[in-house]
C-alpha cells in the first residue's frame, strides 16, 4: 500500500470536486452521536482531535468506534502528543506557523514524529495558520492571530508553507467562531499558492459555503454543527451546496 494513501485520496478527489471534512473533538463529543451517519451525509474524511480536555484513551476509543462504523478515512487533527492514535489512518502533521511558541511550530512535531513512525500512520504535512478570532486554538497555540483585514499576512505564511513542502494549508478561524474567514481573505491567499486550501471555523450556513467555494476554498471543515447542533440534515445540505457551486 502506498505510503501516501490518504494524501493521494484527498488529491485525487480534489481533481473532481471540493471536499468536506467532519471534525470530531473527543472532548466535546457525547456518546449519543450516531457515528454511522457520516456514511451518508457526503463528507469525505473524518478528522479527530482538538486543543485539550481529552486523553489518549479517549481519542483511541473515538477512532476505534468511527473505524467500526464507517469506511471513510479517519485522520488525527492533533492538539498535542496525547492526540496521536495508532488506530487512525493518518495524521495532519501540522505546524502552527504563526505561533510565538516553538513548541507548536517544531518541538511537538519532533517528539511526535517518533511515535507516528512507530505506529505506522501516514503524516500529511500541513501548514496551519490561525486567523482572528482564533478561539481556543489561538489561545492554546499561543498564536499571533492574523487580523481578518490582513490577508496579505496569511498569504505570506501560506506561501512559505508551500515553499517548505507542505501538502495542504489550513486557514483556521477557530472552532465555534461567530463567522468563518471572510471571502476576500480566502481569495487573496488563493492567488498566492497552488496547494489546496482548507478553511475551518464558524462555517454553519448556506451563504458561508457558497462564498467560500467561490473564493477558492478547496476543502471546508465543520465540527460545531454536529457536536452542538446535531443538525445532520443541514450539514448534508451544506456539503451538497459546497460541492455543487
Ligand atoms: C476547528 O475548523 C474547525 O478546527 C471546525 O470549526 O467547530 O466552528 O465548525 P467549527
Amino acid at each position: 500500500m502506498s505510503k501516501s494513501r490518504i494524501l493521494n485520496y484527498i488529491y485525487e478527489k480534489l481533481q473532481k470536486e471540493r471536499l468536506h471534512f467532519s471534525l470530531i473533538d473527543p472532548e466535546k463529543i457525547s456518546n449519543n452521536i450516531d457515528t454511522k451517519m457520516f456514511e451518508y451525509i457526503g463528507t469525505d474524511l473524518i478528522l479527530v482531535g482538538g486543543s485539550f480536555g481529552y486523553s489518549q484513551e479517549d481519542i483511541d476509543s473515538v477512532v476505534k468506534e468511527l473505524k467500526s462504523n464507517t469506511s471513510l478515512p479517519i485522520v488525527i487533527f492533533p492538539g498535542d502528543l496525547f492526540s496521536i492514535s495508532k488506530y487512525a489512518d493518518a495524521i495532519l502533521f501540522i505546524s502552527l506557523l504563526n505561533s510565538r511558541n516553538p513548541y507548536y511550530i517544531i518541538e511537538a512535531q519532533a517528539k511526535g514524529s517518533i511515535i507516528i513512525k512507530k505506529y505506522g500512520i501516514e503524516p500529511i504535512p500541513t501548514g496551519y495558520i490561525i486567523v482572528e478570532p482564533g478561539e481556543t486554538v489561538g489561545f492554546i497555540g499561543d498564536a499571533k492571530i492574523i487580523p481578518r483585514k490582513k490577508p496579505e499576512i496569511a498569504a505570506m505564511y501560506a506561501l512559505a508553507s508551500q515553499y517548505m513542502g507542505m501538502k495542504l494549508v489550513y486557514l483556521e478561524a477557530g472552532s465555534g467562531a461567530e463567522e468563518p474567514i471572510p471571502a476576500e481573505f480566502v481569495k487573496f491567499v488563493r492567488k498566492f499558492i497552488e496547494i489546496p486550501i482548507i478553511v475551518g471555523g464558524g462555517i454553519k450556513k448556506e451563504d458561508h459555503v457558497k462564498y467560500l467555494a467561490k473564493a477558492g476554498a478547496d476543502i471546508i471543515v465543520t465540527g460545531t454543527i454536529i457536536e452542538r447542533e446535531r443538525d445532520v440534515e443541514r450539514l448534508k445540505r451544506l456539503i451538497k451546496t459546497f460541492k455543487n457551486i
